[in-house]
């Protein structure tokens, strides 16, 4: 109850504030885009994550107006970037299940200018709990704004393969949870992800492996073949101004 309106008055106040996590290509080890992650600096308990504040936002209609000033935000801030580099930005189901996403997708891109193909939205299989027709035409729709899908968290829910047919994604996201460990545990998780890949490949698709933490995991990735790496080993999530300084020194 509390918590719910302290977060109103966060988005209300600018309480609310973006950072982004570099994803790097595997192959030549550039950055070639960054997932926003919302964080909230609470006044009084502190930094709360969006693991905690994000299931509130869904229970109380939140998502919807937090969920609009995140797409405007990194937007707004990916505009500023080189304009090869990308922007990841996760879209909750009930934001996915409200028909009006794809205006709201082009009004961000529409007031930031940002071309559409340097915005992925991050979507996870959850979305296909209610599969109807509207599943199948939200994806139509946003693949016609001409933004780029990726499959979040994949591996960790039903991660049923008929999703891969019918959804028209870019990239699949390998969940943290195959990628640590993978060197430790060894064979079964290096078996999964390079089963996600050749996958992947197979439907043209990228695929990020997420939350690679030491040089033993990178390395392992890498030779399993993932197109891209996102994790602590090649860095935390920046804030906005530190994401600039390093776009003007890297020309
Ligand atoms: O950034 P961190 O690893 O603490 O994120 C925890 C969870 O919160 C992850 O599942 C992540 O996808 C989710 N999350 C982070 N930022 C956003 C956001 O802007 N919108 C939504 N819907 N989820 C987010
Ligand atoms: O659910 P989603 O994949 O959107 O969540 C991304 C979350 O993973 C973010 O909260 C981010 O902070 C976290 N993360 C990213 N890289 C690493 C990593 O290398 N190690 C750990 N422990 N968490 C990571
Ligand atoms: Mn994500
Ligand atoms: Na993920």
């Amino acid at each position: 109850r509390k918590l719910e309106e302290d977060l109103r008055h966060a988005l209300a106040c600018d309480g609310l504030h973006l950072v982004y996590q570099p994803v790097v290509s595997s192959r030549t080890e550039r950055i070639t885009g960054y997932e926003a992650l919302l964080r909230w600096n609470h006044p009084v308990r502190g930094a709360i994550s969006p693991a905690i504040f994000v299931p509130i936002a869904e229970d109380t209609g939140l998502i919807g107006p937090i969920g609009d000033w995140v797409l405007r935000t990194a937007c707004r801030d990916a505009a500023l970037w080189a304009d090869d580099i990308r922007v990841a930005v996760n879209v909750s189901p009930i934001q996915f299940a409200n028909p009006g996403l794809p205006a709201t997708v082009m009004s961000a891109l529409a007031a930031s200018q940002l071309a559409p193909e340097r915005l992925e939205l991050e979507i996870t299989e959850s979305v296909f709990l209610n599969d109807d027709d509207g599943t199948d035409s939200m994806f139509a729709r946003l693949k016609g704004i001409g933004v780029r899908l990726a499959l979040d968290d994949f591996g960790t829910g039903y991660s049923s393969l008929g999703y891969l047919k019918k959804a028209p994604f870019d990239k699949i996201k390998i969940d943290q949870s195959f990628v640590r460990g993978a060197v430790i545990n060894g064979s079964r998780n290096s078996a999964i992800i390079k089963a996600i890949v050749s996958l992947a490949e197979a439907l043209g698709m990228d695929t990020t492996a997420e939350g690679a933490e030491t040089q033993d995991e990178l390395a392992l990735i890498r030779q399993l073949g993932c197109s891209h790496i996102q994790g602590y080993v090649y860095g935390r999530p920046l804030e906005a101004g530190e994401v600039m300084q390093r776009q003007s020194s890297h020309g």
